[in-house]
Parts: C-alpha cells; sequence; structure tokens
C-alpha cells in the first residue's frame, strides 16, 4: 500500500501534526505518576485540557464572570457575550444552519434523555418503536428503556457482527412502520468502530423517520458536519474533546426543536410566567432552564478554537498511522485478542489478554504510569456480544505517540509475567 492510501481521506495535503510541540500545550501531560511519565491512553473516558481551555475559563472567573441574559450591567453583558459566542462557534464547528439550533446541556447523556422526553415522548404510542445497535453505550440504551416503559413502545436492538460493525441490512429490515426514530453511535466507545450512518440516516430519511447520532466519540477525531450527515439530532460532551466536564452539546433540526415542549421548567426558558400561564422562549433558551455552565461553554469554545488551529483532518491523519502502528504491536503481544476489528475504527483499542483480568491489566499499567480504562466501559451489551466480563482499553488522541505505546506493549509483557 502507497502511503497516500494510508491517510485519512482529504489529508492528502496536510503537514504533519507535530506532536512534541502540541504536547507542551496541555500542562497534565509533562507530569509523572507512580515515578513514571504519564502515558494518558483514556482518552475515551475523558480527554485532557491544553493550557488554552484552562486560561480561558481562568480568565473568565477573574475578569467577566456575572449570569447570563439577566443584566444591563458591563459584566452580565460580558458574559452573555462569551457564552453565546461560544455557541456561535459550536455552529460553525459542526456546521449547523442556526445557533437556535445549538442548545448546551451537561454532556452526550442529558442531550439524549432530553430527546427521549421532549421529542420522542409526545409522539409514542404502545407498539411503536426505537430502533437502535448492540454497540451502544449505556446512555443511548437507558433512555430509550425508561421511555418504553413509559409509552408502551418497545427498544429493538440491531446485531453487530464478529468485528463490531453495525449488520447494515439488518438495520435496513428492520426499520418499519412502527419505527419513530432511529439513536446510533456514531463511533463506539468500547470497540472504536466508526459505524456508517451516512447509509443507515439515508435508510431512515426513505422511509420518513428521524435519526439521532451519539457523537460523544467522534467530535474529538473526526471533521462532524451535521448538514452533509442530514442528521436530525447530534449529541456530544466537552470533555472528550479537549473542554472541560459538565458542558455538551445537542443540535437539533430547528423545525424538530421548534415543535417540541420544554424537557425542564425554570428560569432563562421563559417569556412571561403568570399563573395562568406560560410563554416560553425561543430556540435556544427554551431548552436552557436555569443558571447554565457559562464558564463551561466558555471552555468549549477555547477547545474548538485549539482543535480548529491543529486542524480535524490533520488530527485524523495521525490518530489513523497511530491507530495502525498499535493495532499492529498488540498484536505481537502473546495471548492477547483485539475485541472490535471492524474495518473502519477510530482511536481505541479494547482487548483482553488470556489468564488476566483487566483489571489487573490495569493497575499494572497504571503502576508503570500508563493510564486506560478497564472494565465494561459503559456498554455491558458489546461485553456480552463477546462473551468477555470486561476488556481493557488504550484510547488515544492527537497527543499520543509510538513511544508511548511500546512503552503500553512492554508493559503487557510485565503483566504476563507477574500474572501469566
Ligand atoms: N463514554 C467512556 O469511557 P457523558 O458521560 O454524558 O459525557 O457521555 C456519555 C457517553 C455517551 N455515548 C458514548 C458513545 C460515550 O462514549 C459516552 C461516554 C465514556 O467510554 C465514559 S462511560
Amino acid at each position: 500500500m502507497n502511503t497516500a492510501a494510508k491517510r485519512a481521506p482529504g489529508a492528502t495535503d496536510l503537514a504533519p501534526l507535530d506532536v512534541e510541540r502540541v504536547r507542551r500545550d496541555f500542562p497534565i501531560l509533562s507530569r509523572e505518576i507512580a515515578g513514571h511519565p504519564l502515558a494518558y491512553l483514556d482518552n475515551a473516558a475523558s480527554s485532557q485540557r491544553p493550557q488554552s481551555v484552562i486560561d480561558a475559563e481562568a480568565h473568565y472567573y477573574s475578569e467577566i464572570h456575572a449570569n447570563v441574559h439577566r443584566g444591563v450591567h458591563t459584566l452580565s453583558q460580558l458574559a452573555t457575550e462569551a457564552y453565546e459566542g461560544a455557541r456561535d462557534k459550536v455552529r460553525t464547528f459542526i456546521n449547523a444552519a442556526s445557533v437556535r439550533e445549538i442548545v448546551f446541556v451537561r454532556g452526550t447523556t442529558e442531550a439524549i434523555n432530553l430527546v427521549a422526553q421532549s421529542f420522542a415522548r409526545p409522539r409514542l404510542a404502545p407498539g411503536d418503536e426505537i430502533l437502535i445497535t448492540w454497540l451502544e453505550h449505556h446512555s443511548n440504551i437507558v433512555p430509550w428503556q425508561l421511555l418504553a416503559e413509559q409509552t408502551g413502545a418497545k427498544l429493538r436492538v440491531v446485531p453487530i457482527n464478529q468485528a463490531g460493525e453495525v449488520e447494515i441490512p439488518a438495520f435496513e429490515s428492520m426499520l418499519s412502520p412502527r419505527t419513530r426514530l432511529v439513536a446510533v453511535a456514531h463511533v463506539s466507545n468500547a470497540l472504536g468502530t466508526v459505524v456508517p450512518v451516512r447509509r443507515i440516516i439515508a435508510a431512515a430519511h426513505a422511509r420518513s423517520i428521524p435519526v439521532l447520532l451519539d457523537g460523544a466519540q467522534a467530535v474529538p477525531h473526526m471533521r462532524v458536519d451535521v448538514r452533509e450527515l442530514d442528521c436530525d439530532f447530534y449529541a456530544f460532551s466537552g470533555h472528550k474533546m479537549f473542554a472541560p466536564t459538565g458542558i455538551g452539546v445537542l443540535y437539533g433540526r430547528k423545525e424538530l426543536l421548534e415543535a417540541m415542549p420544554p424537557w425542564q421548567g425554570g428560569g432563562d426558558m421563559i417569556l412571561k410566567v403568570s399563573f395562568a400561564g406560560t410563554t416560553f422562549n425561543e430556540l435556544p433558551h427554551k431548552f436552557e432552564a436555569g443558571t447554565p455552565n457559562i464558564a463551561g461553554t466558555v471552555g468549549l469554545g477555547a477547545a474548538i478554537d485549539y482543535l480548529e488551529a491543529l486542524g480535524l483532518d490533520r488530527i485524523g491523519a495521525y490518530e489513523h498511522s497511530l491507530l495502525a502502528y498499535a493495532t499492529d504491536a498488540l498484536k505481537t503481544v502473546p495471548g492477547l485478542r483485539l475485541i472490535g476489528t471492524a474495518a473502519d475504527k477510530a482511536s481505541v483499542l479494547s482487548f483482553v489478554l488470556d489468564g488476566i483480568h483487566a483489571h489487573d491489566i490495569g493497575t499494572i499499567l497504571d503502576s508503570e504510569g500508563i493510564a486506560i480504562r478497564t472494565g465494561h466501559h459503559c456498554a455491558m451489551p458489546v461485553m456480552d456480544f463477546f462473551g468477555v466480563p470486561a476488556t481493557a482499553r488504550a484510547s488515544l488522541a492527537f497527543y499520543n505517540t509510538r513511544a508511548e505505546i511500546d512503552r503500553l506493549v512492554a508493559a503487557l509483557a510485565k503483566a504476563r509475567e507477574v500474572f501469566g
């Protein structure tokens, strides 16, 4: 295979990422754990923050903090500008048509629950169906189970294959006249599978069925364009894309959001309140009851600036080559079985090692300064499918290096010596 063929789509003319320089932007990456330089390979759980994001939050608190949309005083206006400015950055980042389609929430989990309760619940009758896949995170399973209990609707689950890919023919055959919503991950957190969401959306839309994408594991790794994808809802979390915790985004098509009732009631989501009745605020404020996470949105805006400056295509190209390197390196470890071998994958290596529990692997790696996640990754059905109680999962970001992968492989050899 020639070099160009190994590159990510669209990356042909890009100068490569200067990873050593990039690493210096992240203060935490220079710390030690257990006397070793930190190798942070737990980015799917939560990534780290560049100094610019930390500075943006600190500047917000030390210079402009006040409540938003509520005051005529200077600070309140500055805080409102910063908050709404971040919304516009998100709009550009995912290429939404309007800032009215960008709702700030706590994270992916809250975004999906909002859609379940405000969009789906009023539309569901007993016997209606919600379609998800076998590789979903619990955040894209449990809200639909709760909804099914509340409405009498049915949750249907599209199978995956041994590589961890969604069975598209099965998906197409499971779309029925009773399907009211399709909700699927863009990228699987437990396996790294990139789901062919364009095909899924096209098939669902051909039957006028709306589609929600759980983009928690996609936005940090690839350019997401909600209009090009043609999805109806897109949910993601700031903390996986180098932004603060407690802030996330629900993108929704304006016509759909406009037709939806508010999810929570309170301040800021109203235009007028009297005991005779309440008039709700316009989009997106209708869905943002109470004082929001203003500092978090400012940090999210700074994270977007940072990602845009590096370039999502450049990030994708670098991560693809690191994933290929890591996949080959892990295959050399005796007794290691990769879980999740889809043809199209992003930045996740889940594995089991013969005779060693995932938690023991995690503990040994931690003593070597290497952070990975072990367990079910909030995707228990995936573990059941592959017949394992847990996996060890290394998840990569653009600041990880081949040297860190080499350390991972060496530490796994050590784990085999200790437990083997
Ligand atoms: N996955 C992981 O280690 P929140 O917690 O709301 O920010 O994101 C939930 C969520 C939803 N969908 C997917 C695909 C996810 O990966 C996650 C979070 C983390 O894999 C923590 S469980």
